[in-house]
């Protein structure tokens, strides 16, 4: 796959909306949010399909507000969506004709994607949609090393033809594509390939059809990288922030992605105490874009549709700080400067955007930045910083000895002044 792409019309890269935004939301929501103890736990409890089916027969998410959802994720910042059509589990949020097992069958018995991508789009956002290659309800998806039968005998020894279920991912596929509008971003998860006898790769799910199908029912997606072709209009790092070094040996002008929990579980874990706070979000943020990606942030809504006060609160104390600092976000990106110790550089154009992670006293040196700077002022209150370039050959001041040379200085009040 290339990854400079232009354009239809030869003009922007097809990925600018994206780098563009730099902020958007994944949202996992399926029936296991009525386990409440993580995406995975059918596989991670080997449930057979027994158990886990009572979590459709009482799926009813009563307090589902889409419109809700859209607003909290625009006042936090982000621009664009990216949802669950369908994780491992199987479970489908749309009205899929190829199979009975969807939300319209549930109890609460109504298309749940439709109104999600409307309200959406309405509110600004682009969307996108992950779907998941795996699927432990297909019965002819083979029992592999993350099945949850995969220590049942008699399970294992059913014949499975991986090839018809290939069929069955493509024919839902080509729904998502062709039946709910313009979709933005196809992010498909995931191939194992090298796995030994378990191994998926791209002949298995047949990855070179489905993307082609894909950019023909939607020619101006961008695809990400998890369909075992090598590479993708977007790399998708999940849970682990990329160094320098590892972007450093992305392929040129690669686009990339950073996907993160709030608590380490995608899928709404209810008693999960492991979240990140929003100052720690916010730095995660400013993080990525200081390295040139993106941040797809992760919510997993109720089993009544609810998203928990605690994301909520997170997210807006991020949009708090993005009304004030969404300049150094938005089109902004990577910049050639080194920034001082616990601190990172954002760039859009000719202006620097200078994140402190920890607050100096008083002065703060900017290698290789004497004599560039025209101005610098705080983002928040767009008042005035001083700076002071230090000569180093003055012996006679002894007044900041000592600051490396060629480094500019910007004074700073004693305290953090937000
Ligand atoms: C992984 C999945 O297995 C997780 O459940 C989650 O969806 C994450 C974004 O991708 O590979």
């Amino acid at each position: 796959m290339t990854t400079a792409n232009p354009g239809p019309d030869g003009g922007e890269p097809r990925t600018a909306w994206f780098t563009r935004a730099r902020f958007g939301l994944f949202i996992h929501w399926g029936i296991y949010a009525a386990a409440a103890r993580h995406e995975w736990v059918k596989s991670q409890e080997r449930l057979d399909d027994a158990r886990y089916d009572a979590y459709f027969d009482h799926f009813d998410p009563d307090l589902y507000d889409p419109r809700a959802w859209a607003e909290e994720a625009w006042r936090a910042g982000m621009r664009y969506v990216v949802v669950t059509s369908k994780h491992h589990d199987g479970f489908c949020l749309w009205d899929s004709a190829l199979t009975d097992y969807r939300a319209t069958r549930t109890p609460h018995g109504k298309d749940l994607l439709r109104p999600l991508l409307d309200a959406f789009r309405d509110r600004g956002l682009r969307t996108g949609l992950y779907h998941s290659l795996l699927d432990w309800h297909h019965p002819q998806y083979p029992v592999d090393l993350h099945h949850p039968q995969r220590d049942d005998p008699a399970v294992r020894a059913q014949p499975r033809d991986i090839g018809r279920y290939a069929d069955y991912l493509h024919g839902q596929v080509r729904e998502l594509m062709s039946g709910y509008g313009r979709i933005d971003l196809a992010w498909f998860d995931f191939s194992f390939p090298g796995q030994g006898e378990n191994a998926k790769g791209a002949a298995q799910w047949r990855s070179e059809q489905l993307l082609a199908m894909v950019r023909e029912l939607q020619p101006h997606i961008l695809v990400n990288d998890r369909l075992d072709l090598g590479g993708g209009d977007i790399i998708t790092p999940e849970q682990v922030q990329p160094t320098a070094e590892l972007v450093a040996g992305y392929p040129p002008g690669q686009v990339w992605e950073a996907c993160h929990t709030l608590n380490g579980s995608w899928g709404y874990d209810r008693d999960n105490l492991d979240w990140k706070s929003a100052d720690q979000l916010i730095r995660l943020l400013v993080d990525t874009v200081s390295l040139g990606g993106n941040l797809l942030l992760n919510v997993g809504p109720d089993a009544r549709g609810q998203w928990e006060p605690r994301a909520i609160e997170r997210l807006r104390g991020i949009g708090e700080w993005m009304r004030l600092h969404e300049r150094s976000i938005r089109e902004a990106g990577a910049s050639r400067y080194s920034p001082p110790p616990d601190a990172r550089y954002t760039q859009a154009g000719d202006r620097l955007y200078l994140h402190l992670f920890s607050w100096p006293t008083r002065h703060v040196h900017l290698p290789g930045l004497a004599g560039r700077v025209r101005y610098a002022q705080f983002l928040h209150d767009a008042s005035e910083v001083r700076t002071v370039t230090v000569d180093p050959h003055d012996t006679a001041s002894t007044a900041l000895r000592g600051v490396p040379s060629g480094a500019l200085t910007l004074e700073l009040p004693v305290r953090r002044p937000d």
